[in-house]
């Protein structure tokens, strides 16, 4: 059977810094997503990668001494390292100066050009190389430090001239409603999708997409004074990806991508300027654009002047992978903005993955290996409340898949969670350790029905902590073969007499060093 293609992306970072955790917290939200389609039997390929060109890197090589592509090429490598580091399992960890890419960006632009929507004009206005945009007047203030600044981003803007190639945005104002009118999924959260609406309502003005300025870009077609405003190469990337421009190749089959995951701060980029320069040039438009929200340490925002960045690594070596990878997704509802701190991490370590999953793994195996000669035991005939647990179990796969479907993260491990509460409160009410000594069989039955929901709940977490999934899947004699812990296999109950591994903890407390 041929597998239904799924194509993903993150936003693909800038190299002129180090990630962060809010970074981190979206590869890592992303990757979740394609360990879970691909284990659900899609044809996953999942993108992410860099984005080196613009005057902000050029700037940032010149500081560092280095030109622009020895600076990418260090800082390129840094971020796939913080890639590998959460395990995010990317096919394909693209970086915008490939050749492919430059090839994929022109010929977006002639295509752009062909249907003539790019037009050569002057551009004049206040200009803020941080957010590499141009404001308009109101939308910037002079302050008392003698400095104007872009209102929205607080960043230092000048007064600009220069000749710029403009992309006919302000035809596509009525195109766009109407998409955002037939596809009302097309961006999510709905709220922030609101706040786009409202800004494509309010008039869109055309778009300078070129810079003479500096020369650190893609080469516009025919004119190479220009290189390209940044976010045209940038938004490209998703293109290349897929093999455009060749619409012959294996790899077109990806488009239109299922899900664009970024962040909060570039959502006009891709809900905007993204699907009308599709349009434009007569390209299928992605099906989604989700929008997470930005990690604060304990409600501030991170900055290097406070000195309060987190490097993933100091977390990944203070927690581990998957505490952290769990932390993220269950502790933050995904689209909203969430906020971070050792205790809130250690909480979740401690009650949810010690306590509510380690806890009951270790009670239940420990008491099979004691008991039932460390063999899955036999069930006899199952009562109400057995039945009842199970059920609540299997019915986890249709409620994670709608949860996944629409990026609600949280929600899926929520519903794992209730189910991992409703089972402790099962295994304290049925107290297999008085029924050992009073009816052996019935305590066979309640192991077996704890360890049939710690099976599902073991393939089902696997998206988002696939190292301990895999152990705890181990300790449950669950197969490692190939596909054998795909979704498909939630079907396929343990078999009683399958020998079972001596139990190890795998899911340690938090404790505070000494
Ligand atoms: O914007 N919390 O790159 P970038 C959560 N190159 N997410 C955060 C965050 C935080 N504190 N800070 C940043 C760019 N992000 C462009 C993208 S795509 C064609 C081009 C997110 O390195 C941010 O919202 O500044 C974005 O989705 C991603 O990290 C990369 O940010």
């Amino acid at each position: 059977m041929t597998k239904t293609p799924y194509y993903l992306t993150t936003a693909i970072t800038y190299p002129n810094g180090v990630p962060h955790i809010g970074h981190a917290y979206e590869y890592v939200s992303a990757d979740a997503l394609a360990r879970f389609k691909r284990l659900d039997g899609f044809d996953v390929f999942y993108m992410s990668g860099t984005d080196e060109h613009g005057i902000k890197v050029q700037q940032a090589a010149e500081k560092a001494g280095l030109t622009p592509l020895q600076l990418v090429d260090r800082n390129s490598a840094a971020i796939r390292a913080v890639h590998d580091l959460v395990d995010s399992s990317y096919d394909r960890f693209i970086r915008t100066t490939e050749p492919e890419h430059y090839l994929a960006s022109q010929e977006l632009w002639r295509r752009m050009e062909a249907n003539g929507d790019i037009y050569l004009d002057k551009y004049t206005g206040w200009y803020s190389v941080r957010d590499e945009a141009y404001y308009t007047e109101e939308e910037t203030e002079l302050r008392g430090d003698g400095v104007r600044y872009a209102k929205e981003t607080d960043t230092e803007v000048t007064w600009t001239e220069e000749e710029s190639y403009f992309f006919r945005l302000s035809q596509y104002q009525d195109k766009l409603l109407a998409l955002y009118e037939a596809q009302p999924e097309f961006a999510a959260p709905r709220y922030r999708f609101n706040e786009v609406i409202s800004f494509v309502k309010s008039g869109l003005q055309d778009l300078s997409i070129s810079r003479t300025s500096f020369d650190w870009g893609v080469p516009v077609p025919g004119n190479d004074k220009h290189v390209m405003y940044v976010w045209v190469d940038a938004l490209t990337n998703y293109l290349t990806g897929a093999g455009f421009p060749d619409e012959n190749s294996a790899q077109w089959k990806y488009w239109p991508a299922d899900v664009h995951i970024i962040g909060k701060d570039i959502s006009r980029f891709h809900a905007i300027f993204w699907p009308a320069f599709l349009m434009s040039a007569g390209l299928p438009l992605p099906k989604r654009v989700m929008i997470h929200g930005f990690l604060f340490n304990n409600g501030v925002k991170m900055s290097k002047s406070l000195g309060n960045v987190v490097a993933p690594a100091d977390w990944v070596a203070e927690y581990g992978v998957d505490a952290v990878r769990f932390f993220f997704l269950r502790e933050v509802s995904y689209g909203q903005d969430g906020n971070y701190s050792h205790e809130a991490i250690m909480g979740r370590m401690n009650s949810d993955l010690a306590n509510n999953l380690g806890n009951l793994a270790q009670r239940s195996l420990s008491m099979v290996a004691k008991n039932c000669g460390g063999e899955v035991p036999a069930p006899g005939e199952f009562s109400d409340a057995d039945r009842a647990i199970l059920a609540q179990a299997q019915g986890l796969l249709a409620a994670n898949r709608a949860s996944y479907e629409v990026q609600e993260f949280h929600r899926a491990l929520e519903a794992i969670w209730t189910v991992l509460g409703e089972t402790n409160a099962y295994f304290a009410e049925q107290a297999p350790w008085v029924l050992r000594k009073t009816d052996p069989d019935r305590m066979a039955t309640v192991l077996y029905v704890t360890l049939e929901v710690l099976r599902i709940v073991g393939l089902l977490i696997q998206p988002v902590m696939p190292t301990s999934a895999g152990k705890l899947l181990d300790v449950l004699g669950v197969s490692g073969a190939e596909g054998a812990r795909d979704f498909a296999a939630i079907e396929a109950p343990l078999v009683p007499g399958t020998p079972l591994p001596a139990p190890a903890p795998i899911f340690p407390r938090y404790e505070e060093p000494v």
